[in-house]
C-alpha cells in the first residue's frame, strides 16, 4: 500500500477516477477502462472501474466534503477516509480473508482504492431477493469474535492499546450516531422520518420514560466504553456476500467503543429482515442470529484462552461476565437500531418497499414494539432463542 500526502483534494469525476487509475498502474498499458459512479450510500463517491477485456475491476472510493444523502450544507471531516482504510487494514491483520484488499489510499484525496466485490451482492439485497447467504452468520460470527477481541484490552498491551483508541478517534462520524442513532428518534425533531400512521406508535416511544431511560444508558456507554475497536455501522448494507463469500466493508465509523455495539446492529437488521418476510421464511433469520452469536462465542471464547494478556482472563467466572454483559448490550443496542431505522433519518429498504402501504405500517409497528421491548428488557433476553421468543410474540 502507497501512501501519498502531497494531492490537493478534489472530487473525482469517472474520467479522472480513470487517469488516477492510469497513473497509479493498477492495469495493464493494453486495458480498455470504463467508469461508473456506483455509490449509493448515504455519504460518498463508489467508482467502480473495469478492464473490458480481461473483466477484472477496482473500486476507488472517496469521501465527500459534506453527507451526500443531505447535500453541501453539512460538512464532514474527509477524515473518515483515513479512519475506513486504516480499519480496514487492521481487521485483515485478523481476519483478511472477511475484508476487501486495500491497493492504495490517499488521505488529502480522502480515496481508498480496493478490491472489486461486485461478483458478490450487498447481504441487505440478496437477503430481500429471498436468498439464504448460508456461511454469513458463521463468516460475521468470526469477523466480530475476531476483530473486537484483538482490538481490545484483554489481548493487547494497555499502551499499544491507548495509542489505537487515539489513532481511532472518530469524534464526527460517533456524532452522526449519538445524534441520528441514540437521540433524534426518542424526540420530536426535525430529521425524524416516519409515515403520519406511525404517529401513535412513534409519540408512545416518546412518551416512554422507562424507554428512554435505557437509551439514555446506552448512548453514555456508546460515548465512554472503549473496549474495542468496531466498526461502527455493521448493518447488511455494509456486507458483500455469496453463498460461499462474505467480505464486510465501510468501517467509516469505527472508533473505540462497546463490544455489543457491532453484534446489536447486526442482530437488528436480521430482525428488520425478517419482517419483510412472511413468517414462514423467517426461520433462517433467526438461525443467522443464534449463529452469529454461538460462532462469536466460540471464536472469542478460543482467543480468550490461547491469546489473553491480561491475567484476570484466568480468573473463573470473568469470561461467562463478559459473554453475558456483551450480550445484553447486544440487545438493547438491536432495539435502538430497530427503532432509528424505522422513524429516524436513514431507513432501511427491508422495511420502506414492503407493500402495499397497511402491510409497511403493520411491520413498521411490529418494529417498533420489538426495539422498545429489546431495550427495555434487555437484562431478561439471555440467549438467541429468548430473543427470537420476544421477536415472534409481537
Ligand atoms: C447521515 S448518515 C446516516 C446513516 O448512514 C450511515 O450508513 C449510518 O448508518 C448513518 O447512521
Ligand atoms: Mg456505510
Amino acid at each position: 500500500m502507497t501512501v501519498s500526502k502531497s494531492s490537493i483534494y478534489e472530487p473525482l469525476t469517472e474520467n479522472t477516477a480513470v487517469a488516477l487509475t492510469v497513473r497509479l498502474q493498477l492495469f495493464e498499458d493494453s486495458s480498455v477502462l470504463t467508469c461508473k459512479e456506483i455509490g449509493d450510500g448515504n455519504l460518498n463517491l463508489v467508482f467502480h472501474i473495469k478492464d473490458q477485456l480481461t473483466n477484472n475491476g477496482i473500486i476507488i472510493k472517496q469521501a465527500l466534503p459534506y453527507a451526500k444523502v443531505i447535500g453541501e450544507s453539512w460538512p464532514l471531516t474527509l477524515d473518515r477516509a483515513r479512519i475506513e482504510s486504516s480499519a480496514l487494514l487492521k481487521q485483515a491483520e485478523v481476519v483478511p480473508t472477511l475484508v476487501p484488499k486495500i491497493f492504495y489510499t490517499d488521505e488529502s484525496l480522502a480515496i481508498t482504492v480496493m478490491e472489486d466485490l461486485s461478483h458478490l451482492q450487498i447481504s441487505r439485497a440478496a437477503l430481500l431477493d429471498g436468498k439464504d447467504l448460508p456461511l454469513l452468520s458463521e463468516h460475521i460470527g468470526e469477523f466480530l469474535a475476531k476483530t473486537l477481541f484483538y482490538t481490545s484490552d484483554y489481548a493487547l498491551d494497555p499502551r499499544k492499546k491507548k495509542q489505537l483508541v487515539k489513532q481511532f478517534s472518530n469524534p464526527d462520524l460517533c456524532k452522526i450516531t449519538e445524534d441520528f442513532v441514540f437521540t433524534d428518534p426518542f424526540f420530536d425533531v426535525e430529521s425524524n422520518n416516519f409515515e403520519e400512521e406511525l404517529r401513535t406508535d412513534v409519540e408512545r416511544i416518546w412518551n416512554d420514560t422507562h424507554l428512554k431511560l435505557e437509551v439514555a444508558k446506552l448512548k453514555q456507554k456508546f460515548l465512554t466504553s472503549a473496549e474495542a475497536l468496531v466498526h461502527g455501522d455493521l448493518h447488511t448494507g455494509s456486507i458483500f456476500a455469496s453463498e460461499s463469500k462474505t467480505k464486510v466493508i465501510d468501517p467509516e465509523f469505527a472508533y473505540y467503543g462497546p463490544l455489543g455495539f457491532d453484534i446489536g446492529h447486526f442482530f437488528a437488521n436480521l430482525l428488520l429482515n425478517s419482517l419483510s418476510r412472511a413468517e414462514e421464511n423467517r426461520e433462517v433469520l433467526f438461525k443467522h442470529i443464534e449463529t452469529t452469536w454461538a460462532v462469536f462465542t466460540r471464536e472469542f471464547t478460543k482467543a480468550w484462552e490461547n491469546d489473553s494478556l491480561e491475567v484476570f482472563t484466568k480468573v473463573e467466572g470473568y469470561l461467562e461476565d463478559v459473554l453475558s454483559q456483551v450480550f445484553e448490550d447486544a440487545i438493547g443496542y438491536a432495539g435502538v437500531e430497530m427503532i432509528r431505522r424505522t422513524i429516524g433519518l436513514a431507513h432501511v429498504a427491508d422495511l420502506d418497499t414492503i407493500e402495499p402501504l397497511e402491510r409497511r405500517i403493520e411491520a413498521k409497528q411490529t418494529a417498533l414494539a420489538i426495539g422498545s421491548e429489546l431495550v427495555k428488557k434487555k437484562k431478561e433476553i439471555t440467549d438467541p432463542n429468548q430473543l427470537r421468543s420476544y421477536a415472534a410474540a409481537f
